[in-house]
């Protein structure tokens, strides 16, 4: 009998702050692996979603969006992520643009790091539901930045369930016979105190306004887990005391806003009961300090 080889792949999600790397990443899976909101730069660190069939593995690097701006050292840890998942190790780069906004310095910043990477690439041009004419918007990218007229490339919208097959049947050609990389039951190898941290986080993003979102950082301080429920106490570092206002609210409302959403996301993904304690220290310049930024690397 001659029966078809498994295949397997580690696929990069690259492109822009706020393209879609995340949210796309999600609909494949089918599930909130890695946290996606409005807020450009939402994602700062890779993080893996793993996709497996009976005969396919798709592990997926879903990377923080490449930026130019940004005067602190997390920026630059950022940037390195991103860059680093495109130049390495990877067997497909899908590199995400979005529709919706013009194209400037940063997708040029972008395309050049994609051009530069030697495995093939499969391009999605996403949110074309909230973009006037998709087909001329494509035209323009592709004879703006002619190094890519060969690569295949699909469009879609990543907020659409429909999306998950026209990525899957897009990319299945670009996958290579290899073997199984992780369990076929594992949806991400990242620790679920990471995932909690990150669900606290979304909730903060949400919650909150102008610098606050970018100035936070979660920490989680324990992690238990008893057959019944897990025990979890996360300290929410800001970097000034108005911050630190803001986040707990008048009366401690918002705080405890964040708690029970952050709560409700995390029991979905692990399907046990938890009980999540959280308060609020004021860390200055973290953003700037290597003790924070070494758990991202
Ligand atoms: N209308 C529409 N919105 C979308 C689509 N794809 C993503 N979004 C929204 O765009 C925003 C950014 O999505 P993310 O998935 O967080 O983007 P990202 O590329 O991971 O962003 P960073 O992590 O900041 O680099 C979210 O509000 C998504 O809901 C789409 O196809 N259509
Ligand atoms: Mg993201």
């Amino acid at each position: 009998m001659n029966e078809k080889p498994f295949k397997s792949a580690f696929i990069a999600l690259f492109g822009r702050p706020n393209s879609g790397k995340s949210t796309l990443m999600n609909t494949v899976l089918q599930e909130q692996i890695s946290i996606a909101t409005s807020l450009p730069q939402t994602t700062r660190q890779n993080i893996r979603g793993i996709y497996t069939t009976p005969n396919t593995q798709l592990v997926f690097i879903d990377t923080p969006g490449m930026h130019k701006g940004g005067k602190h050292t997390l920026n630059a840890v950022m940037r390195e992520q991103a860059v680093s998942a495109v130049t390495s190790g990877m067997d497909v780069v899908c590199y995400l643009v979005d529709l919706s906004r013009d194209f400037g310095d940063e997708e040029k910043d972008c395309a050049e790091c994609v051009a530069s990477a030697s495995v093939p690439i499969l391009i999605v041009f996403n949110k074309i539901d909230i973009c006037e004419n998709p087909d001329a918007k494509i035209n323009t990218f592709l004879s703006t930045y002619k190094q890519f007229e060969k690569s295949p490339h699909i469009k879609l919208s990543a907020v659409d369930p429909k999306s998950k097959d026209i990525f899957l049947t897009a990319v299945d050609p670009l996958v290579p016979p290899g073997p199984m990389y992780f369990d076929e039951e594992s949806l991400t190898d990242a620790p679920m105190r990471t995932i909690a941290a990150e669900f606290i986080r979304k909730q903060i993003i949400i919650n909150t306004r102008e610098e606050v979102p970018h100035a936070v950082f979660v920490e989680i301080e324990s992690y238990k887990e008893t057959p019944q429920k897990h025990e979890i106490v996360a300290g929410i570092h800001v970097e000034t005391i108005g911050q630190k206002g803001i986040v707990i609210g008048p009366g401690g409302a918002l705080i405890e806003k964040i708690k029970r959403f952050a709560k409700k996301d995390i029991e979905k993904l692990i399907g046990t009961r938890i009980s999540l304690k959280l308060h609020v220290k004021v860390t200055p310049q973290w953003r700037d300090d290597d003790n924070f930024l070494r758990v991202m690397r």
